[in-house]
């Protein structure tokens, strides 16, 4: 199979067929960008340098410096312009990589995933109720101002991930927004525990789920649909660290982050962590509102052909997160001058609802790896912020790559594997692509 063979010896035998396998005939392959020419020659003319580990680098692997396009421009109040728009309605946005290079990332910098039409900001957030009913005693509701009183507040750095996160890196391409690593960003969430609300409320034996709304619109306008209403296990919303949140990084929460209340149940997909959340009502049953259903938020049980037309009765509730690491520093694209032979590396590693228990880093295409230093998380579910240093033997490009290992010594995987329809569970390495001289 030609897949085995390597790149170079690809393009040195047949540069046409070579150009097809590598960067296909095939039309997933515009969003990826598009080399003209063909052959080696031109693959480093358009990369802008020699690859000098080009011997080992895996058949199939388009380099990092060509698998993009340019970010399309983004303005919004009270976010930097590098953000990467994917989408303008509803509003969705990634943090590339290199942004997510903060100990705690900023709001400033925080992605954003809307399925509907945000509410408008209340004149008086302390007014804003949340009701509490289903199977539990005693229904409850209460103001923001009576949940601050009432009840004893936590704060937690965790991190918040888009269920899709790495979607983009689907072959062939998944449904939906095509974010690459930045679907996700760790944060300091100021409130309660959900928990501490639901027993104040009595919960009745029955109950098994929950189900969260909230004040934002369906995009049709049409008042009797739902823009999303997910819930999670009744044992994950008791967890200590699910919490009912006012706060983020100490300040008011933002309304485009569901200002002024929102949940964030750390670890599984951030579709249940409801923003402008005003209602939660606790199910006998699993929860069936829109995002609970079909293929949404929903993976393969047996894999599946990737492209294949899904089965029904195939899928099950995606929940924990998958382990991911990310380089944050340097940014893709980096070029460092001639005669560069050392290079400082940062990132951030983190997963669902077990932990990071290593990252290792590369510099030669996956053939040898290096550890990287890792820091102690602050509480579950916070990041592994890492650092590394690893030397080049030459000029030329280079990619580096990360690997996260979890507590059960699972790594991640060199390409996005358990395909499905729309696109989750995506976690291959991070690639980053950098020009020495
Ligand atoms: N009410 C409401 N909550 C929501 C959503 C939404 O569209 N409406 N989107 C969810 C999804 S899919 C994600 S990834 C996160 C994004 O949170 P952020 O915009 O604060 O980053 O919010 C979740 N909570
Ligand atoms: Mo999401």
């Amino acid at each position: 199979m030609t897949t085995e063979r390597s790149i170079e010896e690809l393009y040195r035998d047949d540069p046409e067929r070579a150009d097809a396998l590598v960067f296909g005939r095939r039309t997933g392959v515009s969003r990826r960008g598009f080399l003209g020419g063909t052959g080696l020659v031109a693959m480093t003319a358009a990369v802008g340098g020699a690859i000098p580990f080009a011997a080992q680098m895996p058949g199939g692997l388009i380099p990092a410096a060509m698998a993009q396009t340019g970010p399309a421009p983004f303005e919004f109040p009270g976010k930097v312009a590098g953000l990467t728009l994917l989408g303008d309605r509803p509003l969705v946005a990634e943090t590339p990589e290199h942004l997510l290079d903060d100990e705690t990332t900023p709001i400033e910098k925080f992605f954003i995933r809307n399925n509907g039409i945000p509410p408008e900001p209340p004149a008086d957030p302390d007014a804003w109720t949340l009701t509490v009913e289903g199977f539990v005693n005693e229904p409850l509701t209460l103001t923001l101002g009576e949940l601050k009183a009432r009840f004893a507040p936590v704060t937690y750095r965790t991190v918040l991930e888009c269920g899709g996160n790495g979607r983009s890196f689907f072959n062939p391409p998944a449904r939906g927004n095509q974010w690459t690593n930045g679907g996700a960003g760790c944060a300091e969430w100021t409130g309660v525990r959900l928990a501490d609300v639901l027993k104040a409320a009595g919960v009745r034996p029955e109950a098994i789920y929950t189900a969260h709304y909230g004040a934002d619109t369906h995009l049709s306008g049409d008042p009797a649909r739902l823009p999303l209403s997910r819930g999670v296990r009744l044992e994950k919303a008791m967890e200590e660290h699910s919490l009912i949140v006012w706060g983020m990084n100490g300040q008011a929460l933002p309304d485009i982050h569901g200002g002024p209340l929102r949940l964030v149940i750390p670890g599984w997909p951030a579709s249940a962590s409801h923003k402008w959340v005003d209602r939660i009502v606790l199910r006998d049953v699993e929860h069936d509102g829109p995002g609970m259903t079909g293929t949404s938020y929903r993976v393969a049980i047996r894999p599946m052909i990737p492209g294949a037309e899904p089965e029904a009765g195939n899928f099950r509730i995606l929940e924990s997160m998958p382990l991911r690491s990310i380089i944050s520093a340097p940014a893709n694209g980096t070029t460092l001058p001639g005669g560069t032979r050392r290079l400082a590396l940062r990132g951030a590693a983190w997963n669902g609802d077990t932990g990071v228990a290593a990252v290792h880093v590369s510099v030669d295409f996956g053939a040898t790896w290096q550890a990287a230093t890792l820091a102690e998380p602050r509480n579950r579910y916070d990041w592994r912020r890492w650092t590394a240093e690893v030397d080049l033997p030459s000029d030329g490009y280079f990619e580096v790559w990360s690997r996260a290992t979890d507590t059960d010594g699972v790594m991640q995987p060199h390409i996005a594997g358990n395909w499905n329809p729309q696109g989750y569970g995506a976690n291959p390495m991070h690639r980053v692509a950098v020009l020495v001289g």
